[in-house]
């Protein structure tokens, strides 16, 4: 790993103040690890953050303050929407293809000799075996494209998938108090308000949302409706496609019964091999064991988190806040930049937009990042946390200058510079606010 220590000149003719002028509590560097985007580890001397993957890991370590307060809620509904097969059905609508023909989405397969994977296929393709993230060569041995057999390869196009997705998310975020996009195609909501606790209000409305959305997008969905986040979207898999499945809050019980651990998002292959070596194989198998036993074996803090998944405790919170870690925008220069200050200017253009975006959404933040990578795709990622979450543009310009000054190295190309807002924080009462507010 590249040693990203600050090189010893400074750029100081960067700043239009100097750094002196920033208050004295903006100068404390934290050490913490960064994992960058692209699951590069970066350490660098003066900052640095970890990024966890995956909600529910978060939901392990008990989550951040926010997430306490709001998941301290009496009991809610939540529903959890995820869209079939999503990028091969926008296809399909798109191109007006045979839904029961193979279509599989992903990189080139070369006629069985492709070396990227699949992003997904249809459920004619999964018929033959195929599945999201498998090497596409194999994919091809299963099912051969033209004119070995009718397997239908393209590589998609992510423009239709984002449209698509923000329509359907309108519909989605019509009935829920608290509405936040997990990804392209999936959704929480939380329509405890809108149902009048009812569960079968809930059912009904579900019903309405998957009729909405495949009327006026054309495409089918998916929902779990059920106490918490993770049993929400587990519920989702059930019955899909165009499934709708519930779980009440007396019944986590018999969901779990005989259900494979593997199944429950969160363990991942390494941990249920672990925990099949010591003969358990579903989750009413660990459960029973107790969090003392299951602790001794799996981890305390994993056995504390399946005992409270299985309990139904884990969080209830549905918050933009929870899916979106950073909000950052970056710019690919046409052709690599050798003129710093020209690269600066774009920075600070992307900073502004950054913090207009966040003020628009009610968010601040507490973590500036630089994002700079080199012609030869060298990428480095510096960052400065200021002790109080703020969304105060001059503040970050300030901060998003001082770093590319410090940080990027003389006499090399740029082709590509970033900024990212990160450690996001908003107050419990700007949280209306992110209804009324669009995703990207
Ligand atoms: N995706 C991807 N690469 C992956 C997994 C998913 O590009 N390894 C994309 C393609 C999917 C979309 O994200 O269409 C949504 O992912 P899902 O896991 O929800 O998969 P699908 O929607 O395709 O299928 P399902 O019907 O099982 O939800
Ligand atoms: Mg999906």
């Amino acid at each position: 790993m590249r040693n990203l220590s600050r090189p010893s000149r400074k750029n100081s003719h960067f700043f239009s103040q100097p750094l002196e002028d920033v208050p004295k509590e903006f100068k404390p560097f934290e050490k913490l690890v960064y994992l960058t985007p692209t699951l590069e580890i970066h350490v660098s001397e003066e900052y640095i953050n970890f990024k966890h993957r995956g909600q529910y890991f978060e939901d392990m370590s008990g989550g951040n303050a926010l997430t306490q307060s709001a998941s301290s809620k009496k009991e809610r509904i939540l529903v959890h929407c995820d869209l079939d097969a999503f990028f091969a059905a926008v296809e399909i609508l798109h191109h007006d293809l045979d839904p029961d023909k193979p279509l599989i989405i992903g990189s080139d397969p070369q006629g069985g000799r492709g070396r990227g994977i699949v992003s997904t296929c249809n459920y004619a393709a999964r018929a033959f075996g195929i599945r999201s993230a498998m090497p596409v060569s194999e994919a091809w041995r299963r099912c051969p494209g033209h004119p070995f057999g009718p397997g239908h390869y393209i590589r998609g196009s992510r423009g239709l998938y984002s449209r698509a997705s923000r329509q359907v998310m309108k519909i989605l975020k019509e009935p829920a108090e608290f509405f936040e996009k997990a990804s392209i195609d999936e959704a929480y909501l939380d329509v405890t308000e809108h149902v009048g606790g009812d569960w079968d209000a809930a059912y009904a409305l579900c019903r309405t949302l998957q009729d909405s959305i495949e009327r006026s997008v054309g495409l089918t969905a998916s929902f779990g409706i059920a106490p918490t986040r993770i049993l929400a979207k587990m519920s989702s898999e059930v019955n899909k496609p165009k499934g709708i499945f519930r779980i009440l809050p007396d019944e986590i019980g018999d969901f779990f019964e005989g259900r494979s651990l593997r199944d429950v998002p969160g363990i991942g292959p390494k941990r249920a091999t672990q925990l099949a070596e010591w003969g358990f194989v579903t989750v009413d198998e660990a459960y029973v064991l107790g969090e003392l036993a299951l602790g001794r074996m799996a981890g305390e803090r994993f056995a504390a988190w399946l005992i409270r998944v299985v309990d139904g405790t884990t969080s209830s919170e549905v918050s933009q806040l929870r899916s979106r870690k950073s909000i950052g925008k970056e710019h690919t220069f046409s052709t690599d930049q050798t003129d710093h200050e020209a690269v600066l200017d774009v920075l600070r253009s992307l900073t502004q937009r950054v913090l207009s975006r966040s003020r628009d959404m009610g968010i601040s933040g507490r973590l500036a990042e630089v994002k700079i990578r080199y012609t030869d795709f060298e990428t480095h990622t510096h960052g400065r946390s200021i002790p109080v979450a703020m969304d105060e543009p001059d503040v970050f310009l300030r901060l998003a200058e001082y770093l590319f000054a410090t940080n990027v190295q003389d006499h090399r190309g740029l082709r590509l510079i970033g900024f990212r807002l990160g450690q996001l924080d908003m107050p419990p009462t700007r949280q209306a606010m992110l209804l009324l507010s669009e995703e990207e």
